[in-house]
C-alpha cells in the first residue's frame, strides 16, 4: 500500500545511511522483517529538508531488513514540522534521538544560527565566518542584563536565543550571586572552534564584570593582560595543521580570578571584579618542533621571527640577517600564511607587544628569542661517521656548529662531545659510549625538543607571574579569590594509526566524559525534583571500566611504567603483559587479528586501536644526562636554568605530587614518566573542576571544507557521539523518553478524549492534562512491570517508552495498521 504523501506524515522515518548517516524516508510497506522505504535521491542531499517539506519529487525505493538493522529505523513525528520549525532547545523536540538532533542542528546551521541548547549544554557549530551581529556589544549587554543583573520569576533563557554568552553570563552570575567557583568545559575535535569559543566567553566575562551598563570595559590593565595572554600562548603553542590554520597543539585551563564582591554596596548581586588569571597547560606536541608534514608548519613563533625586519633579526643574532624559512630545516619552506587576519611579520610585532605587557622586554626578550633560534639552529646540525667509523659519530658541518656554539654560549668542542657520546656508569665506573651518526642526530632532536618545551613552560610561568591575582593584590592568597575556569582541551582522537599521544588524549577525554555523565545525571535528578517526580530507574552507561583498564591497578599505565624501569623492557613486552593481565576486561580489544604491537580499547566514543611503537621512549620523556649537564653551561639563562623545571603552577601547589619520591630504573632514568606526570596533572585538574559548578560547550565542526552554511551529516554525527551529546540525551530520557509541556499536550491530544475535557474549576491544567491522558491511554496495553505510562509533573508531562507513540497512532486513527506496527517495532530505540 502506497502512501500518497502530503498530509499523513506519521509514517515518515529516518533511516540509517552509509553515506549520509541519517536520511528522512517514507515507509511504504512492512512485510515481516522487511520494510520498504522511499528515500529522496542522494543528488538532492543538500536539499533534503526542503524537499521533504514539499512532498519530494524524486524518491527511490529501498528495502531494509530490520533483522540486520536493529534499532536503525526511527519513528519521526513529522519531518516538516519537526525540522523546519527547528527548536532552540533540543529538549523541546518531541522525539529526541540522534537523527532528530542532527536535522535540528542542520536546519539552524544553514540559516546562520550556530548555537543550540540541549538543556544546559550549548552546542556550538563552527560558523566558519565571523558573524558580527552575533558578538556585538549590544548582544553582550543583552545576555548580561537578562541573565545576570535582572531578576526573573521564570527561566530567562526562554526569552533569548541560545548563545555561548549564556554560558559565560550564567557562570558569572553563579560566581557573583552564590560565591561559588565556576568552570566552562569546552570540547570538540580539531578545528571545531574551542579556542575561539574560549576567547569569546573570556571577552564576555571581562565585559560583564564591569557591572551593569558600564562603559569602561577593557580599560583596566588586568583585563588587558589577561586577554592578551591568549595570542601569546598561540604564538608559541599553535601551528598550522591540515585541519586548522591556527591549531592549538596543547591543552589549557585558564582560571579567571575575581575579588569577592562587596556585599555592603547593597546591590542584589555584588559585582566581582576581575583580579587576574592563571593558566595551566597540558601535553605540548613535541614532535612538531623537529618535524612536520608537508602541508603543515611548526610553531608560529619560528615564522614570526624569520618574517621580522632584518634589523630586528640582527638584534637577536647577527647570523639571522637575511635568513629565510628554508634556511632552517625544522622550519622549512612553506606558503605564506595569513591566520587570524594577520601575516607572520604583523604577528611578530604583536607578539613582542604582548610580551612587553608581561614585562618580557629588552635583554629578557632577546634571551627568549635567542633560545628559540638555538632550537632552529639545532636542526641544521648534520652528523656523520667519525673518521669513517660508523660506530662513532661527529658533526659534519662545522660552520653550523660554530653558529650554534655562538648562540647557545657553549664551546663547539663541548657541544660535539655532548651530542655524540653518552656517559655511562657501571659498578661505580664512569665511561663514555660513542653514539652512531643516527643516534647523534636523534640527540640533536631530543635537545631541541627539550629546550622548546621547557621554554614554553617557562613562558606560561612568566604569564602567570604577570597576570595572577596574588601578585596584583599583594598580601592576598589564592583562596581569597573566586574563579571561573575555562578548559580548552583536545577532543577525542582516532586516526588510522594511533600512538602514545592519542592514548594520553583519549585518557583525558575519558576522565572528562566521566565528569560529564555524572553532571548530566545530577541535572536530570534536579529537573525531576523540580517537577515533583519520583525517580527510581535512571540507568546510564558509565565508563569506570575503561578508566580502570587505563589507570587502575594492573592497568595499562602501571604496566607501561613497570616496563620502563625493567632493564630489558620493550614496547612488545608491554603489549603482551597489558593484554595478558587485562584479558578479562571487556574494554580491552584482544582480537586475534591484532598484531603483537597493537592493542585496542573500547572508549566511550568508539573503538581505537593503538600501535605501541615508541611507547617506552615517549613515556620516559627524558633527555640524556650529558645534554642536561651541558645545558647548564649555556650563557642563555632560559636554557641554563630552566631545563630541569617542568612543574606547572598547579603542580607546584600539589603537595602529593611533590612528596612522591621518583623511582630510578635502567640508565638512571627516573620513573617520573610522562604518563605519571600527566595523570597527576589530570587528577589535579579534576579535583579543581569538581570544586566548581561546571557548564559545557560542545563544539562541532560541521564540515571539513572550512566553509560556512554547509553541514556534512556523517562527520557531524560522529562528533555528536564523541561529544557525548547523544549519551546526555539518553541519560536525560532513559526513564521518560518523551516529554511535552501541559499546554502542548492538551492541544495535541484533546480530541482523543471521548468526553470533552471539562475545564477544571480551579483552572488547573495539571489536573486537566492528567484526566485527559488517563482517558486517552486507556486502550494502551499495560506494560510488563505495571508502571504508569506517563507522569504529570509541575510543568511537563513525562511519557514512558511507547506512550507518546500510542497517542500519536490513536490520533491518526485512519492510518494503515502497518504504520502503527512500525512505530511499535521501533519504540524505545534511540
Ligand atoms: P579548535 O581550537 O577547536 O581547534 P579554533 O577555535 O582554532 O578551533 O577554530 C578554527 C577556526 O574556525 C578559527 O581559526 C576560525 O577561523 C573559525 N572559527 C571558530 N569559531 C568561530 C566563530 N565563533 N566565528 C567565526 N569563526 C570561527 V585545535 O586548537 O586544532 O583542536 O588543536
Ligand atoms: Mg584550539
Amino acid at each position: 500500500k502506497k502512501d500518497k504523501g502530503g498530509a499523513a506524515t506519521a509514517n515518515e522515518v529516518y533511516v540509517l545511511d552509509k553515506d549520509y548517516a541519517w536520511v528522512p524516508a517514507r515507509l511504504i510497506e512492512q512485510n515481516g522483517e522487511k520494510v520498504r522505504v522511499s528515500i529522496p535521491t542522494y543528488a538532492e542531499e543538500a536539499q533534503i529538508l526542503s524537499d521533504c517539506g514539499k512532498g519530494a519529487k524524486r524518491w527511490m525505493e529501498k528495502e531494509i531488513h530490520l533483522k540486520h538493522y536493529p534499532g536503525k529505523t526511527l519513528p519521526l513525528q513529522n519531518i516538516k514540522n519537526g525540522s523546519l520549525n527547528e527548536k532552540e532547545d533540543m529538549v523541546d523536540l518531541p522525539y529526541l534521538h540522534e537523527a532528530a538532533i542532527l536535522f535540528n542542528l542542520k536546519a539552524r546551521h544553514i540559516q546562520g544560527l550556530p548555537y543550540t541548547r540541549t538543556g544546559d549544554i550549548v552546542i556550538a557549530l563552527n560558523p566558519y565566518q565571523w558573524l558580527d551581529d552575533l558578538y556585538s556589544e549590544k548582544k553582550q549587554n543583552r545576555y548580561s542584563q537578562k541573565l545576570v543583573w535582572e531578576s526573573h520569576d521564570s527561566d530567562p533563557r526562554q526569552e533569548i536565543a541560545p548563545h555561548v554568552y549564556e554560558t559565560s553570563a550564567l557562570s558569572y552570575k553563579g560566581l557573583a550571586a552564590d560565591g561559588q567557583n565556576q568552570s566552562i568545559l569546552v570540547s570538540g575535535e580539531s578545528g571545531a572552534g574551542k579556542t575561539e569559543t574560549v576567547k569569546i566567553c573570556m571577552n564576555h566575562i571581562a565585559s560583564v564584570q564591569a557591572g551593569p551598563g558600564s562603559k569602561h570595559k577593557k580599560a583596566n590593565k588586568v583585563v588587558q593582560r589577561v586577554v592578551e595572554s591568549n595570542p601569546l600562548l598561540e604564538a608559541f603553542g599553535n601551528a598550522k595543521t591540515r585541519r586548522n590554520d591556527n591549531s592549538s597543539r596543547f591543552g589549557k585551563y585558564i582560571q579567571l580570578q575575581f575579588d569577592r564582591g562587596d556585599a555592603s554596596v547593597g546591590e542584589r548581586i555584588p559585582p566581582c571584579m576581575l583580579a587576574g588569571s592563571k593558566c595551566d597547560v597540558y601535553l605540548l606536541e613535541k614532535t612538531r618542533i623537529v618535524q612536520h608534514d608537508e602541508n603543515e608548519r611548526t610553531y608560529h613563533i619560528f615564522y614570526q621571527i624569520l618574517a621580522a625586519e632584518d634589523s630586528d633579526k640582527a638584534a637577536i643574532w647577527s647570523g639571522l640577517r637575511g635568513k629565510r624559512n628554508q634556511d632552517f630545516k625544522y622550519v622549512g619552506k612553506c606558503a605564506p600564511l595569513n591566520y587570524d587576519g594577520h601575516t607572520d611579520d604583523q604577528h611578530y610585532y604583536n607578539t613582542v607587544k604582548s610580551l612587553e605587557l608581561i614585562d618580557i622586554k629588552d635583554e629578557k626578550l632577546m634571551t627568549l628569542m635567542r633560545a628559540i633560534t638555538v632550537v632552529m639552529q639545532l636542526g641544521n646540525i648534520n652528523t656523520g661517521p667519525l673518521h669513517g667509523d660508523y660506530d662513532k659519530s661527529t658533526v659534519t658541518n662545522r660552520n653550523e656548529l660554530d653558529d650554534l656554539s655562538e648562540l647557545i654560549g657553549i664551546p663547539s668542542n663541548d657541544m660535539i662531545h655532548a651530542l655524540t657520546e653518552r656517559t655511562m656508569t657501571t659498578r661505580g665506573e664512569v665511561f663514555k659510549v660513542p653514539l652512531k651518526p643516527d643516534q647523534a642526530k636523534d640527540s640533536c632532536d631530543a635537545f631541541a625538543k627539550e629546550i622548546y618545551s621547557k621554554l614554553f613552560l617557562w613562558l606560561v610561568r612568566e604569564i602567570n607571574d604577570a597576570t595572577c591575582a596574588e601578585k596584583n593584590y599583594s598580601g592576598q592568597r589564592q583562596a581569597d579569590f573566586t574563579t571561573i575556569g575555562l578548559l580548552d582541551i583536545f577532543g577525542f582522537e582516532s586516526f588510522p594509526v594511533n600512538g602514545f599521544e592519542q592514548l594520553c588524549i583519549n585518557y583525558a577525554n575519558e576522565k572528562l566524559q566521566q565528569k560529564f555523565t555524572r553532571d548530566i545525571f545530577q541535572t536530570v535528578q534536579e529537573e525531576y525534583k523540580f517537577e515533583g517526580i519520583r525517580l527510581d530507574d535512571i540507568m546510564y552507561d558509565n565508563n569506570t571500566d575503561v578508566l580502570d583498564l587505563i589507570e587502575g591497578r594492573g592497568g595499562l599505565l602501571a604496566i607501561l611504567n613497570e616496563e620502563c624501569v625493567r632493564p630489558k623492557g620493550s614496547d612488545r613486552e608491554f603489549v603482551y603483559k597489558a593484554k595478558d593481565t587485562n584479558k578479562n576486561s571487556a574494554c580491552l580489544i584482544n582480537d586475534k587479528l591484532l598484531g603483537p604491537m597493537d592493542f585496542g580499547i573500547h572508549h566511550y566514543a568508539g573503538k581505537v586501536v593503538y600501535f605501541a611503537d615508541g611507547f617506552l621512549v615517549r613515556n620516559q620523556d627524558a633527555i640524556a644526562a650529558d645534554l642536561k649537564e651541558i645545558a647548564k653551561k649555556s650563557s642563555n639563562d632560559i636554557i641554563a636554568n630552566h631545563l630541569d623545571n617542568d612543574k606547572s603552577l598547579n603542580e607546584e601547589n600539589d603537595t602529593a605530587a611533590r612528596n612522591m619520591p621518583p623511582r630510578r630504573g635502567k640508565s638512571g632514568i627516573s620513573n617520573d614518566t610522562l604518563w605519571s606526570k600527566f595523570k597527576t596533572q589530570l587528577n589535579s585538574l579534576m579535583k579543581s573542576l569538581n570544586e566548581t559548578q561546571s557548564r559545557y560547550i560542545r563544539c562541532i565542526k560541521p564540515n571539513t571544507l572550512k566553509k560556512p552554511f554547509i553541514l556534512q551529516h556523517m562527520t557531524t554525527v560522529e562528533q555528536l557521539r564523541c561529544a557525548g551529546v547523544v549519551a546526555a540525551v539518553t541519560i536525560s530520557r532513559s526513564a521518560f523518553p518523551n516529554r511535552l509541556d501541559h499546554r502542548a499536550c492538551l492541544e495535541r491530544f484533546k480530541l482523543l478524549s471521548k468526553k470533552k475535557a471539562k475545564k477544571s474549576s480551579k483552572g488547573d491544567t495539571k489536573d486537566e492534562v492528567t484526566k485527559m491522558l488517563e482517558r486517552a491511554l486507556r486502550g494502551m496495553p499495560s506494560s510488563d512491570d505495571g508502571r504508569e505510562p506517563f507522569v504529570v509533573g509541575k510543568t511537563r508531562v513525562y511519557f514512558r517508552a511507547g506512550a507518546l507513540e500510542f497517542l500519536e497512532s490513536e490520533r491518526m486513527k485512519g492510518w494503515d495498521k502497518w504504520a502503527i506496527d512500525i512505530q511499535r517495532v521501533t519504540r524505545g530505540w534511540l
